[in-house]
């Protein structure tokens, strides 16, 4: 299967946590987007964040992805502290393509990530691994014009995985 993973970082060595994720499915990648500063979502008294979006191809199901992105969130000494709060890393499920678009509404593994079509820091940088990607059908250049420009300018290249 096909699946679209958001990663992110506000905490600690940014840079090698995002690289340590691309290390991990190196070899399963299929694209990766480049690295952007993000202002914070959702809780804004917050660092600033580093996201990317790698798309990868493996052979397990969503649940066994899920488990293996938060074994990396453990060894990044993740505490969880609160929602939407500062993070060392953050390895979201974004979206996965089985022979089409799976959707669970399962509260372990909700499918595509209720929030994805909202958040700038996952369109823009997904879009620049996979220009042709659809999110519930719709263009995820679509879902990004209907975005705050002034959101979607805060997110800028910084660089590479
Ligand atoms: N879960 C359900 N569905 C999924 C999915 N599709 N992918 C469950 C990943 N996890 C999913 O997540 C809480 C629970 O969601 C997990 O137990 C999992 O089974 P968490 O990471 O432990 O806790 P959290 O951080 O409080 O929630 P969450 O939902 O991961 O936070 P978000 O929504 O990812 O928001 N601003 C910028 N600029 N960049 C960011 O990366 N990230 C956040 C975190 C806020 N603001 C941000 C950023
Ligand atoms: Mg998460």
């Amino acid at each position: 299967m096909r699946a679209v993973l958001s990663l992110g970082s506000n905490l600690a060595d940014r840079w090698s946590l995002l690289r340590g994720v691309a290390e991990e499915f190196r070899g399963e990648i299929v694209a990766a987007s480049p690295v952007y500063s993000t202002p914070p979502w959702g809780v804004t008294d917050q660092g600033e964040f580093l996201n990317a979006v790698l798309i990868v191809d493996v052979e397990s199901t969503p649940l066994e992805l899920l488990r293996r992105g938060q074994r990396l969130e453990d060894a990044a000494e993740r505490v969880r502290e609160r929602r939407w709060g500062p993070r060392t890393l953050d390895v979201d499920v974004v979206a996965v393509d089985d022979g089409g678009e799976l959707t669970s509404d399962d509260p372990v593994l909700t499918l595509p990530h209720p929030f994805a079509h909202q958040r700038a820091f996952v369109l823009v940088p997904w879009l620049a691994a996979d220009p042709a990607a659809t999110l519930g059908g719709v263009p995820v250049a679509d879902l990004l014009a209907r975005l705050d420009p002034a959101e979607v300018a805060g997110i800028v290249e910084a660089g590479t995985l």
